[in-house]
């Protein structure tokens, strides 16, 4: 049969819907029948990255909601490799209990390198021994870890890291309300999460690095940070960042040099004693000083941006809601002791004995923490007995799916409600709201549990404790408080921000004796 040349539009769409339904039946092929099942992509092979591309967390969201009640687990194929994404927490627990097939540490020297812009003898160096057998050599990031977990965890350390921040937040809160007394700012209209971000970023460098941090010898470095914060996404990409995240790469590139200075200065020796561990540790194992600043950049990453947000939505919350503005008011001045003309809180009781604060705490962190945890297949492994997972590929527990299902929540799961969190407490029996442990998300699970989630709980109820004891905030010129929505279509890399600022004023509280001196101290941990 002759074919015509130029052959006509019936043919062209014939061959061209031949090559697709192929495509399709191909990328759509599972590679073991034991493999999850696989939700292939309108557009063939890379239709789940433009997904992710163009509509950044939300698309691989939507498709766990759409999914989750079908199977606990799906397989999305995308060039090369595979996706398996995880909507079940007794799933997503043995995930975690997987950790010698399932692991982090492979991605850690990949995303670093983009992220912190490290050279390539520092990723050799952060490559090596990451996940060392009990007796082998443990190279860098197997040694900075432990050491972090353990100061982090519950004991001495932690306590005096703990009272440096908050101390730390207390003078920054000090200072507004000085600054609010002699007009030197204007409370009348103020972007919340902007205030809250500076206090923290001040505070935080402050405790972490001492007081001549390089925050606090420029302060125009604040920008920086939040510019390279903004600009994470795109530096993950890695294509020529400095063209296509020029604010945040030159915000890092100032950031890393000024630490750089600071270490190079030995001006770290007045720092906290768990960032002068991580510089010996990183000198140890070869590092440069200059190397090493970058690794300092992302630990004041960790500890500055999740703080922020969390604050940020708590303080929000609780002063939109006059109700519960009164019940979290009453628990805290509940734990405040006076005596010699001082009025004394103590964190300790901060936890223990303020259930509705605790809730509040928890049910922000559940709504806008949509980050998912990321596990490498190192094996061809089979999770559960039932789902064969291809190495190589990459598991995702997708955090924010599980946080908005209502099968574990309830069906008010999009709603801000406390009370959920309440009950748990309380241990009623209540079978709608036992939840697995594994749902809740926000510090992830397993081997990538958040080793800062002590100090961060302990930290984050502080400041706010500080706030509704000492701060009135109302809506702009006085009215409600109107909560912005999450901005959930970016590539989450930590608690969301709203999609539009909220916008505040502040004012010393009425009635608040700002004349006595506030402590704020740890009993015991
Ligand atoms: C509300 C506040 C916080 C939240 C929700 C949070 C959450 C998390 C999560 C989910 C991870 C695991 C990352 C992953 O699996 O990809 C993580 C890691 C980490 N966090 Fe936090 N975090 C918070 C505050 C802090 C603070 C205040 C610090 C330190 C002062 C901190 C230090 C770290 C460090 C060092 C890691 C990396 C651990 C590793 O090397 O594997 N975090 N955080
Ligand atoms: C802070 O850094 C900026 C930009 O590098 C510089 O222009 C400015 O002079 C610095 N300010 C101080 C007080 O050192
Ligand atoms: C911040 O919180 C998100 C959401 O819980 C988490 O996925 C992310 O890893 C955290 N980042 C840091 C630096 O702690
Ligand atoms: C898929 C995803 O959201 N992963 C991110 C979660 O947070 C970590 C640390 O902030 C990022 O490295 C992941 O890319």
């Amino acid at each position: 049969m002759a074919l015509d040349w130029p052959p006509s539009a019936t043919w062209v769409i014939l061959a061209l819907s031949t090559l697709f339904i192929g495509a399709r039946y191909l990328s759509s092929r599972k590679v073991d029948p034991r493999e999850p099942p696989v939700v292939s992509p309108t557009i063939p092979f890379i239709g789940h990255l433009l997904g992710m591309a163009i509509y950044g967390g939300r698309y691989l969201k939507e498709i766990g909601i759409q999914n989750r009640h079908q199977t606990p687990i799906f397989t999305l194929p995308v060039p090369n490799s595979r996706l398996y994404i995880v909507t079940d927490p007794s799933l997503a627990a043995a995930v975690q209990r997987a950790s010698k097939v399932l692991s982090f540490t492979p991605i850690i020297p990949e995303v670093t390198e983009r992220i912190l812009g490290l050279d390539k003898a520092t990723v050799e160096i952060a490559r090596k021994n990451l996940d060392p057998a009990p007796g082998e050599e443990r190279g860098f990031l197997a040694d900075i870890q432990e050491m972090v977990y353990t100061w982090l965890g519950p004991g001495d350390y932690l306590s005096e890291l703990t009272s440096a921040a908050a101390n730390q937040l207390k003078a920054e809160v000090a200072a507004y309300i000085a600054a609010l007394r002699t007009r030197r700012v204007d409370g009348g209209r103020v972007d919340l999460l902007a205030w809250v971000r500076h206090s923290v970023t001040v505070a935080t460098a402050q405790y972490l690095y001492g007081p001549q941090n390089p925050i606090a010898e420029n302060l125009s470095l604040e920008q920086a940070f939040w510019d390279f914060d903004h600009g994470l996404g795109m530096l993950l990409m890695n294509i020529v960042p400095s063209l296509t995240a020029s604010k945040a790469y030159a915000g890092r590139e100032r950031l890393v040099s000024a630490l750089a200075d600071y270490l190079e200065a030995g001006t770290h020796e007045t720092a906290s004693k768990i960032v002068q561990e991580r510089v010996r540790l990183a000198l140890q194992h070869g590092w440069t000083l200059r190397a090493a600043a970058r690794s300092e950049l992302s630990f004041l990453f960790a500890g500055i941006v999740n703080t922020t947000t969390s604050t940020f939505w708590i303080v929000l919350q609780l002063f939109a809601d006059p109700e519960l503005l009164r019940a979290v008011r009453g628990e805290v001045e509940a734990v405040l002791t006076s005596d010699d003309g001082a009025q004394t809180l103590a964190i300790d009781d901060l936890k223990n004995k303020c259930p509705v604060l605790n809730a509040v705490y928890r049910e922000c962190l559940r709504l806008n923490s949509d980050n998912n945890s990321v596990r490498v297949v190192k094996e061809d492994t089979l999770l559960s007995d039932r789902w064969f997972l291809a190495k190589g590929s990459v598991v995702q527990i997708a955090g924010g799916v599980i946080h908005a299902d209502s099968a574990i929540w309830g069906s008010d799961v999009d709603t801000f409600d406390p009370k959920r969190f309440l009950a748990q407490q309380s241990g009623e029996k209540d079978k709608e709201r036992q939840v697995h442990p594994a749902a809740f998300r926000a510090f992830g699970g397993g081997k990538t549990l958040c080793p800062g989630r002590h100090f961060a709980m302990n930290e984050i109820l502080s400041f706010v404790a500080l706030v509704v004891l000492q701060l009135d905030i109302t809506g702009e010129g006085g009215g409600r408080i109107i909560v912005p929505r999450k901005n959930d279509a970016v590539l989450p890399v930590h608690i969301l921000e709203p999609v539009s600022p909220a916008l505040v004023s502040i004012r010393p509280r009425e009635g608040w004796d700002g004349a006595r001196e506030l402590r704020i101290v740890l009993k015991k941990l």
